[in-house]
C-alpha cells in the first residue's frame, strides 16, 4: 500500500489456533506458510499454548499461539493470503459457531487501525476477553495499547486463565 509514493509497513497481530488433525503440527506448519508469504516478515512469536475450547465444550482442547509481522499488504490482502493458509491445511468451513476447526488465523490487530467492513473487523472483536489471545499478545508487547487506547496490560489483569499453560517454545524461528 502507497500513501504520496511512500509504502506504507503496519505492525500486524496475528492469532493461531487449532483443534484437530495436530494442533501442535497445524501451527508449526501455518508459521512457516506465514514465513514464506511474500511482502511480509516475521517479527516475533510467543509461545505455543495449550488452552481449553471457548464455546461448545464437546470440542477437543486447543493449541494456541500470536504473533507479530511486518508487511506493506492491505489488511484485505492479508486477510486472502491467511485464508489461502487454513484452506491448504484443509479448513472446512462450517455454520457451528465456536467449533472445531483445523486452523483458524485471526487478524487481531493491524497497525493502529479500526476496520469495519462485510470481510473484516478489525481489532479482531474477541480479542479483549480471550485469554488464549490476550496472554500470548501479552507476552510479545507487554506495553500494547489497544487504537481505543485500552492498555493490555490492564485487559489481562482480570482475565480468567481457564487453564492456558504454555505447551513448548516450539514455534521460535
Ligand atoms: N473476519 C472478520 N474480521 C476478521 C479478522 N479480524 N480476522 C471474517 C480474520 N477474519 C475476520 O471467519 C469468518 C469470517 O470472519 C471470515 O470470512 C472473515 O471475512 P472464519 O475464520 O471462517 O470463522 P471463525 O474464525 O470460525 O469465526 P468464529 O466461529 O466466530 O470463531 P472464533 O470467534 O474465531 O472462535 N477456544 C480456544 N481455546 N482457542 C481458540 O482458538 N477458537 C474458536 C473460534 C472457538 N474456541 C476456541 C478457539
Ligand atoms: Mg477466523
Amino acid at each position: 500500500m502507497k500513501v504520496n509514493g511512500l509504502t506504507v509497513m503496519n505492525t500486524v497481530y496475528i492469532g493461531l489456533g487449532s483443534n484437530l488433525s495436530n494442533p501442535a503440527k497445524q501451527i508449526r506448519t501455518a508459521v512457516e506458510a506465514l514465513a514464506n508469504l511474500k511482502n511480509c516478515q516475521i517479527d516475533k512469536i510467543s509461545a505455543l499454548y495449550f488452552s481449553r475450547p471457548m464455546g461448545p465444550k464437546d470440542q477437543p482442547d486447543y493449541m494456541n499461539a500470536v504473533l507479530s509481522l511486518t508487511t506493506n499488504l492491505s489488511a484485505i490482502k492479508l486477510l486472502d493470503a491467511l485464508q489461502n493458509i487454513e484452506n491448504i491445511a484443509g479448513r472446512v468451513r462450517k455454520d457451528n459457531r465456536w467449533g472445531a476447526r483445523v486452523l483458524d488465523l485471526d487478524i487481531l490487530l493491524f497497525g493502529n487501525q479500526v476496520i469495519k467492513t462485510e470481510r473484516l473487523t478489525i481489532p479482531h472483536y474477541g480479542m479483549k476477553t480471550r485469554e488464549f489471545v490476550l496472554i500470548p499478545l501479552h507476552e510479545l508487547v507487554c506495553d500494547l495499547v489497544l487504537p481505543d487506547g485500552e492498555k493490555l496490560a490492564e485487559l489481562i489483569q482480570n482475565i480468567d486463565q481457564n487453564g492456558l499453560k504454555i505447551f513448548d517454545y516450539s514455534l521460535q524461528l
